[in-house]
């Protein structure tokens, strides 16, 4: 039988920055779904990688005295080695100056022009390099400064050139009438309300190709043209599933389910990639997430600022795990968030150490010291023990749930309610009471713990795959999957030496509070 295809992306970042903690979150959620379905059974395909192309990288080459392609060849390592650093399980990592992206995106535009879509004009108006974007007049101000800015702050200059333009204006209605019959397209709620509305007040056609420079795919046809780098990088989703090769062995993954965004480009995904593609005759993707902004202690992050945090250096000062956890359980995804010390403090030591380490400390530092290392047999369960089982058992069916509206925060609340759960449960059956009253009884409430703590580990390794695979180790557990759910550890079998699963974060030298 065929397993079910689960297919997510995310943007393909620009190579004119250093990866920060930005690029690192919207990757990380892709990863941690792609794992969350292979071990689920579903045949994944994930799919990250750079965007190389346009005036924005084209100044940054020039900004450091480089030609554009060994400039980018440079640069895209970095999100490679990002990518290595964050434990990402991405199956591709496509760069769009690749010649099985030309390929594409030369395929694309000529079945957009033979929709009728595409006409040759002049382009005269306002365009951001730093967005990549155009914006009408209307919606640009001019600064104390005597900067004419895009509302994304980003100065917009103006241009004049020819150009090639799509029928963006032509596809507003049947846009309209697509989000109407796929209500989830658009997520959260909010953003589609606000992707609704914007192409009810009118769509404007839509300059496509670009001739006052060159960094770019050239258009079919059509010398001195290179394509808009949005439809460029856009495309990088159907390319790396061996589009337009039908037979390639990728092909079953388009449509998309999942097009991981931040909400600054969800326009672009929601609004332009469908038009294009339905224009193509392509089928669109299922579903577009636009997720939240990360500011730091308060701040835009900026450059200017100095406060960017560099993720390779987060990872080295708190740990790889803990840094995937704290980037996901603390904020809803989909709602801006702060990157504070004092909020990492206290998911790592009052979630992970207190919380989550202590309950694995308490039962298999308990088993190693009173029973010579090897996890008891299960006498008859109690009702205690079968609500705490229970519970740990409806775990599956609710983080597919979360899972699925991209709600990692809330999968990740519902696997801590029943490690506190599990924790209340040590307190009122104090095992080391039991010891000496009744072994038996102690034996079953510490395979009960055991069993408890093998399905949340199982469950957690999306989120902290290298502690969860320690957890594991230390439970004797050899089956992973979520099919292995349902099959209960065994008792009777000697368990390794446990080791704590989290340290506690420091303060910062230097740094009050
Ligand atoms: O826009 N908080 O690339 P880009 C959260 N090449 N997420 C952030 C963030 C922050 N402070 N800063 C960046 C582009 N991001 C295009 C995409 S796709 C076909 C082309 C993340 O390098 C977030 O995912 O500017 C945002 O959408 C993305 O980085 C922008 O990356």
């Amino acid at each position: 039988m065929q397993r079910r295809r689960f297919y997510v992306t995310t943007p393909i970042y620009y190579v004119n920055d250093v990866p920060h903690i930005g690029h690192a979150y919207t990757t990380l959620a892709a990863d941690v779904l792609a794992r969350f379905m292979r071990l689920d059974g579903r045949e994944v395909f994930f799919l990250t990688g750079t965007d190389e192309h346009g005036q924005k990288v084209e100044k940054a080459a020039a900004a450091r005295g480089m030609a554009p392609k060994p400039f980018t060849d440079e640069v895209s390592a970095n999100f490679r080695a990002l990518a290595a650093a964050m434990g990402f399980s991405n199956d591709d990592f496509i760069r769009t100056t690749e010649p099985r992206h030309y390929r594409a995106c030369e395929e694309l535009w000529r079945r957009i022009h033979a929709a009728g879509d595409l006409y040759l004009g002049d382009y005269g108006g306002w365009y951001a390099v730093r967005d990549e974007a155009f914006y009408r007049e209307s919606e640009t101000v001019v600064g104390e400064d005597g900067v004419r800015r895009a509302p994304t702050g980003a100065p917009v200059e103006w241009v004049k050139e020819p150009s090639w333009f799509f029928r963006l204006s032509a596809w507003q209605e049947r846009l309209l009438a697509f989000y109407d019959a796929n209500p989830d397209f658009i997520a959260p709620e909010a953003r589609r309300n606000e992707v609704v509305s914007f192409v009810r007040s009118g769509l404007e056609d839509l300059s496509v190709s670009r001739t006052s420079f060159s960094w770019g795919v050239p258009v079919p046809d059509s010398p001195g043209h290179v394509m808009y780098v949005w439809l460029d990088a856009l495309t990088n989703y159907v390319t790396a599933t061996g589009w337009p090769d039908e037979t390639s062995e990728r092909a079953g993954f388009w449509p998309a389910d999942l097009h991981l965004v931040g909400k600054d480009i969800l326009r672009f995904h929601a609004v332009y990639w469908p038009a294009f593609l339905m224009s193509a005759g392509l089928a669109p993707p299922r579903r577009v997430f636009a997720h939240g902004w990360w500011t730091v202690e308060g701040q835009k992050m900026s450059k200017s600022l100095g406060n960017v945090v560099d993720p390779f250096a987060e990872i080295e000062r708190v740990g790889l795990d803990p840094f995937r956890f704290f980037l996901l359980r603390e904020v809803p995804f989909g709602a801006d968030g702060d990157y504070t010390e004092e909020g990492l403090r206290r998911r790592l030591n009052v979630d992970l150490a207190n919380e989550f380490g202590n309950l694995a400390q308490r039962t298999l530092g308990f088993i190693a010291r009173n029973c010579g290392g090897v996890l008891p047999m299960p006498g008859e369960l109690a009702s205690a023990d079968r609500a705490l089982l229970e519970a740990a058992a409806s775990l599956l069916p609710r983080m597919r749930e979360e899972m699925a509206r991209q709600a990692f925060h809330a999968a990740l609340e519902a696997a801590w309610a029943v490690i506190r759960e599990a924790n209340a449960y040590i307190d009122r059956e104090a095992p080391w009471a039991l010891r000496r009253t009744d072994p038996g009884r102690m034996g079953t409430v510490l395979w009960t713990l055991a069993e408890t703590l093998r399905r949340l580990a199982i469950l957690l390794q999306p989120v902290m795959p290298g502690t969860m695979s320690r957890l594991l180790d230390q439970l004797a557990v050899t089956e992973r999957g979520f099919d292995a759910l349902e099959r209960p550890i065994a008792g009777g079998v000697a368990l390794p030496e446990p080791r704590p699963l989290f340290r506690k974060l420091e303060e910062r030298p230097g740094k009050g509070g």
